[in-house]
């Protein structure tokens, strides 16, 4: 059709993309998000010493002797449980390297396992490969077994630590993330990371960083304040680059990031399995139950983070078995509970809409390469689903376009059994970010009709999934 008058070419330019609002995800951000959950593995001399899970660095290293460590069999599990990327300590605070490095003694060389040969970093890099899960780093830049030497200074540990950092990321093939915990590394200055840095970068250009405290002028994503698995709500995938370098003061740029903040560095969420970070048999009975990773599921990743779950390999070298039940229960559990939109059926009738391409009905379609959008400088709205009947749930979840930026601000959700008087749902009744998932639970409900109210944003709403949904018994 041709079209020469002013109305339709308004139409025409109505149903373009709604432009990016604020800052956006990089490309390893974005896919690092839709991982949504990356494994942790603790291992290292800590596990062949009594309760320790933070090293003196003067532990001989002839205790370092699994009897079966077998890589495959951790990423096996990760197959099982859907998680598509794994990050080894290839060095903890206590200084003993997993992989033989050429610039120290304290390391795998030494020790009893394979005698002397072995290479934990390469088997599990090699694993990963095999399985196609994605492999990650930690090099724990704290090492309590060089501040043994008398000679330890932090330019001399500069070049130690760009070395080892150098071997990893050269001679392992693509290193996914790496990690630099600020446990006790406060000494070390950002002059120090930039170096590490570009050795990080010119190798790895796709690699994630995980940074904090020192290293946080070179993160993707940050620190989310506490090891318990409870990101904040909000939690903004932005945050300001300054408040965020202190942890002590300024927690919230870390747990909730800073609405309107200049930098998007969204929050990971580093939590154990066990009490623990690194595996102790005392533990076997207090292995996190299915429910329990469940909750920090839903208030991580649903909470506009990715979940970095650890799962401490044992003396043999393999993940106990308590671990990998609970872990691949609670992906089949997801899956059961999240491949069930209960509003996929319904009619749907917007307020906002930017017509085109973005029509609501995009909420539903279970695919996040469409999308529902509003109109430019209409940053408000609602979507009312009238589904086929009644349906009982107990949990909601939204997700916006993150490539867009932080967009709605304010929203909250409503049910009606008769589409006329509607009761707010308390969990749901003032909430804020959305991000790359928010999900509420709440006590159940039966409705027919379900109303997401869009009550506060910066620029034109932009969602790809809203859903309701009941939790399977299984997470319970
Ligand atoms: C804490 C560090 O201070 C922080 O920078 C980050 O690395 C975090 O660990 C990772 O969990 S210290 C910890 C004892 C809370």
């Amino acid at each position: 059709m041709l079209c020469g008058t002013v109305a339709c070419s308004l139409a025409v330019s109505a149903q373009k993309a709604p432009e990016p609002y604020g800052p956006v995800p990089n490309e390893r951000q974005k896919e690092w998000f839709d991982r949504e959950i990356i494994a942790f593995f603790h291992y290292g001399i800590n596990t062949y010493e009594d309760f320790v899970n933070e090293g003196e660095g003067k532990a001989s290293t002839a205790i370092f002797n699994p009897t079966a460590l077998d890589c495959r069999q951790w990423i096996r599990t990760l197959k099982e449980a859907g998680i598509q990327a794994g990050i080894i300590t290839a060095k903890h605070a206590d200084g003993f390297c997993l992989w033989p490095s050429k610039y120290t003694d304290y390391c795998v060389k030494n020790s009893a396992w394979k005698d002397g040969k072995g290479d934990v970093v390469r088997e599990f890099v090699d694993a990963c490969s095999e399985y196609g899960v994605k492999a990650g780093i930690y090099l724990g830049p704290h090492d309590r077994h060089e501040h043994l030497h008398p000679y330890y200074n932090t330019e001399s540990y500069k070049k130690y630590y760009a070395s080892q950092i150098e071997e990893l990321m050269t001679q392992y093939g693509p290193i996914w993330e790496t990690w630099w915990d600020g446990a006790g590394a406060d000494e070390l200055t950002t002059p120090l990371y930039a170096e590490w840095y570009k050795i990080v970068r010119s190798n790895q250009p796709d690699c994630v960083i995980f940074g904090t405290k020192n290293s946080y002028p070179f993160a993707d994503v940050r620190w989310m304040g506490n090891e318990a698995g409870n990101c904040g709500n909000p939690c903004w995938a932005t945050t300001d680059s300054i408040c965020i370098r202190d942890e002590a003061g300024h927690i919230d740029g870390l747990n909730h990031g800073v609405l309107g903040g200049n930098a998007y560095i969204p929050a990971e969420t580093d939590v154990s399995i066990r009490p623990s970070w690194f595996y102790h048999h005392e533990e076997d009975n207090q292995v996190k139950s299915v429910a329990e990773l469940f909750d920090i599921y839903c208030t991580s990743v649903g909470h506009n983070s990715v979940l970095l779950l650890n799962l401490p390999p044992d003396r043999r070298g393999l993940l106990h078995p308590a671990d990998s039940a609970n872990v691949v229960a609670l992906r089949k559990g997801l899956d059961a509970t999240f491949g069930n939109n209960l509003l996929k059926n319904s009619k749907v009738r917007v307020t906002n809409s930017r017509g085109g391409r973005y029509g609501a009905k995009n909420l539903l379609d279970n695919d996040p390469t469409t999308y529902y959008a509003g109109r430019d400088g209409v940053n408000t709205g609602e979507v009312v689903f009238t589904l086929p009947r009644a349906e009982t749930f107990d949990c909601l979840m939204a997700a916006e376009v993150i490539e867009l930026g932080h967009r709605t601000t304010g929203w909250a959700v409503d049910w009606s059994a008769d589409g006329k008087t509607w009761n707010e749902i308390p969990e749901a009744s003032a909430l804020q970010s959305i991000g790359h998932k928010w999900i509420v639970r709440f006590e159940p409900v039966t409705a027919r009709y379900v109303r997401l109210r869009l009550t506060d944003g910066l620029a034109c709403p932009a969602l790809h999934t809203f859903g309701v949904y009941k939790t399977d018994a299984s997470l319970k």
